[in-house]
């Protein structure tokens, strides 16, 4: 009955909502604690200095060890370094907003939850939110039940709301109250037998492994002409198309060029990322950049399996397509569909150079419009967004909400 969440300034499971706008807009930072709640004696709060190696690889294995799995514990995400130095280091990241609960004997870290600061815009309304966005809550498998999640989120909550912010954006597969949006994960297949051969994919009782290989094989070289990885000389006219193309969505975040530029280029010191992929297409004649795609590189680690122990994962992130722009006549409609079917073939195509055995979107935004085309299937996971301390009308996952403003 959630016990804890019907503490929280969230609504409930079946609140009718009105109205947009905070749930509780009382607070000032003087009006949070200095002190975060106690721990039971043998534990002690910390800030994880993640640019610390040591402390960086405590957070890695807590999550190794102890991060989400698949319903069946069949596979665990796998988070390396270079992905917690991308995704907790945004511009504006605080080292404060690393909060770990180490066991004071040994220091060993046994739980941990993240925020980074983020803009979020409400297309709806026009508003810009500044907020965080929460991740990374993980507790060691031997503490779980004993209520120390919630005490995570307060202690986070109140680090935040001591930086004079007040609302927060987070996702998961549980169902709390109450999400703003459900999404379902899709797949392609890339390395179908090893698919198989962990047992993540299936054989339909009507198909041959060589007829599902030859379903989902893929030609070896990318179609879209002007195609190519984005350099930091792309980032201004890619900004700009995603910035326009964005406009079309209820919910996106309100980046700025900086966090624009690392959340699709990585590490800005030049190094090639081993984490994010974006591409852009040039157009030959005008050299506009007319489309880009990216997507992040996320394995699992393959539970039990005597053959294989990790999975090569590509998840699709930001697309714009200037195609898009106009979607008016069935016609239009149909050459953005067909724009987004051959710049998603071709992340396949790319992906696949970066050993990635299966490719996953979400049922968001256009997705929609090329999951089908592109052999993506229905996956049994789901991914809710959820909003802490502010009301929004419902947003469908999927193409209902856009295109046809
Ligand atoms: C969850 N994922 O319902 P009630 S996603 C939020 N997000 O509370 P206990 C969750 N709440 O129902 P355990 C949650 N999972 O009584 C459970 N809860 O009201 C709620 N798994 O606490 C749950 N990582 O400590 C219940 O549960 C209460 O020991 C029970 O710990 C839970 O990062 C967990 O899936 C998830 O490590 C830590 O199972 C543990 O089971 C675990 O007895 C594997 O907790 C890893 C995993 C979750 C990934 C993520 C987003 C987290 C968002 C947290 C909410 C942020 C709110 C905004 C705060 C900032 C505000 C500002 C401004
Ligand atoms: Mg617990």
């Amino acid at each position: 009955d959630y016990k804890f969440w019907k503490t929280q300034p969230v609504p409930k499971l079946e609140e009718k909502i009105d109205s947009e706008g905070p749930i509780d807009s009382s607070k000032t930072p003087d009006d949070i604690p200095d002190k975060p709640l106690p721990l039971l004696p043998e534990f002690e709060w910390v800030t994880v200095d993640i640019n610390n190696s040591e402390e960086l690889e405590d957070v890695y294995q807590l999550l190794y060890n102890h991060y989400v799995e698949d319903s069946d514990a069949t596979f665990r995400f796998k988070y390396s370094h270079e992905f917690f130095k991308w995704s907790l280091k945004p511009p504006g990241w605080l080292k404060e907003w690393h909060v770990g609960v180490r066991v004071k004997a040994t220091g060993k870290l046994v739980a941990f939850i993240a925020a980074v600061p983020t803009h979020l815009k409400l297309n709806s309304s026009g508003k810009n939110i500044p907020s965080v966005e929460i991740n990374f809550l993980c507790i060691h498998k031997k503490l779980r039940g004993k209520r120390l999640a919630p005490v995570l989120i307060k202690e986070i909550n109140r680090r935040v709301n001591k930086r004079d912010i007040w609302q927060a954006l987070y996702t998961g597969g549980v169902v709390l109250p109450s999400p703003v949006s459900t999404c379902r994960y899709t797949h392609r297949p890339i390395n179908w037998s090893k698919l198989y051969d962990v047992g993540f994919s299936h054989l339909p009782a009507n198909q041959t492994k060589a007829s599902m290989l030859a379903y989902y094989s893929l030609p070896p070289n990318t179609k879209t002409e002007g195609l190519r990885p984005m350099t930091l000389k792309d980032l201004d006219a890619t900004f700009d198309l995603f910035v326009k193309f964005q406009s079309r969505y209820t919910l996106v975040p309100d980046y700025s060029k900086d966090e624009f530029a690392h959340w699709t280029l990585g590490s800005v010191d030049g190094a090639k990322s081993n984490v994010i992929r974006t591409f852009v297409v040039e157009d030959a004649a005008t050299g506009k950049i007319t489309d880009f795609f990216s997507y992040y590189l996320l394995p699992f680690t393959v539970l039990d399996n005597p053959h294989h122990d990790e999975l090569g994962i590509a998840y699709l992130f930001y697309y714009a397509s200037e195609s898009g722009f106009d979607t008016g006549s069935k016609e239009k409609l149909d050459q953005y569909k067909l724009r987004l079917k051959s710049l998603i073939n071709d992340a396949l195509i790319t992906a696949k150079a970066d050993d990635v055995d299966v490719f996953n979107c979400l049922t968001s935004q256009d997705n929609p419009l090329f999951i089908e085309e592109c052999k993506f299937g229905a996956g049994d996971g789901y991914l809710n967004y959820y909003l802490f301390n502010y009301k929004t009308l419902p947003i469908p996952g999927g193409i209902d909400s856009k295109t046809k403003e």
